[in-house]
């Protein structure tokens, strides 16, 4: 019964919204399929509102929301072959398992464009374009603070913990391979351990406070972060401790949502690097000129920066 109001909500929702939409039609160019992995960041309801808002602006656009399951993602973009959309646009939860599902848009001739997250495919012609910040740049940027910061320092070990994002997703492995890129030049500089919170703040906080039971959380002198969510989660188990965020363990974060601005002006966190959720106008570019007929680059990075105590007075308005 459940599967049945579940299917015809939906369906329903669609044939209304057909009708209604019926006048706009003409000036809607296309129809576009556009499958999200989740929400559970501000950064990810940005990055959702950006795409959606932009695509909206000449599109009719189908949402759906994989809520963090990769099996609703791929049913939703079988949905979106079943109603023979112009265009698939989705945001992977993960690399792995999409060559099935992409083959039968293939095989359908609709165009796939992959947004955020890399997938691993061995066919690359099953995307057009992958449109994405650099998550290496991230990290190679969240290290090079690091290095900047203990260059003078008399320090002659300096240990790192490290709060991961969700294993097998390319933020994760790359954030990871950046970073290490740019500390391994400082001989000192040592990941004594790394946890895994998959970007949820909840298990970035009980991930840091069993840590914080097991370990000598004052031997740690940087928590490298891959998330804003997760080191919203680790401050709040550092708050039960005698450890001072900020000046006693150096906290870099990646993502700078608004509300992790404000925790580097207070001085608890001590370098943001920015990932830019900002998608919306990069995949309507790339989509107007594939449809006109040019050809795309396989790969497509979003600009990015990074705010620490140095650029404070020039941090633009982060709207997430
Ligand atoms: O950093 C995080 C989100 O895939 C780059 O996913 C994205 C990451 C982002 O949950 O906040």
């Amino acid at each position: 019964m459940k599967k049945i109001v579940l299917f015809i909500f939906p369906l329903l929702f669609l044939l209304t919204s057909c009708t209604a939409a019926a006048d706009i039609e003409e000036e809607k160019n296309l129809v576009i399929g556009f499958s999200q992995s989740g929400t559970e960041s501000k950064w990810r309801k940005k990055h959702t509102d950006s795409i959606k808002t932009e695509l909206e602006k000449n599109n009719q656009v189908l949402y759906r929301n994989g809520y963090m399951s990769q099996e609703r993602q791929i049913q939703d973009i079988r949905t979106f072959i079943a109603y023979k959309v112009d265009l698939i646009v989705f945001t992977p939860l993960q690399e792995d398992g999409w060559e099935l599902i992409l083959t039968e848009a293939k095989q359908a001739d609709i165009p796939v464009i992959v947004v955020d997250r890399h997938i691993s495919v061995s066919d690359q012609s099953l995307y057009i374009t992958h449109i994405g910040p650099s998550f290496k740049a991230e990290g190679n940027r969240g290290g090079l603070y690091v290095t900047n910061h203990f260059a003078d320092s008399q320090k002659e070990e300096i240990n790192i913990l490290e709060l991961s994002g969700l294993p097998e997703t390319s933020p994760t492995t790359l954030r990871t391979e950046g970073f290490q890129e740019t500390i391994s030049r400082d001989s000192r500089m040592k990941i004594v351990d790394t946890l895994s919170g998959d970007y949820i703040r909840m298990k970035g906080k009980e991930q840091m406070e069993q840590y914080i039971e097991e370990h000598d959380i004052s031997s740690i002198d940087v928590l490298y972060s891959h998330n804003d969510e997760m080191t919203h989660g680790a401050l709040e188990a550092l708050a039960k401790t005698d450890v001072v965020p900020g000046k006693d363990i150096i906290i870099v974060t990646i993502d700078a949502q608004e509300d992790m601005i404000r925790k580097l002006r207070a001085g608890d966190v001590n370098c943001v690097v920015e990932c830019n959720p900002n998608a919306g106008w990069f995949v309507a570019n790339a989509i107007e000129r594939y449809f006109s007929g040019h050809e795309l680059a396989h790969e497509i990075y979003m600009p990015e920066t990074v705010f620490s105590e140095s650029n404070l007075d020039t941090i633009p308005t982060r709207n997430y």
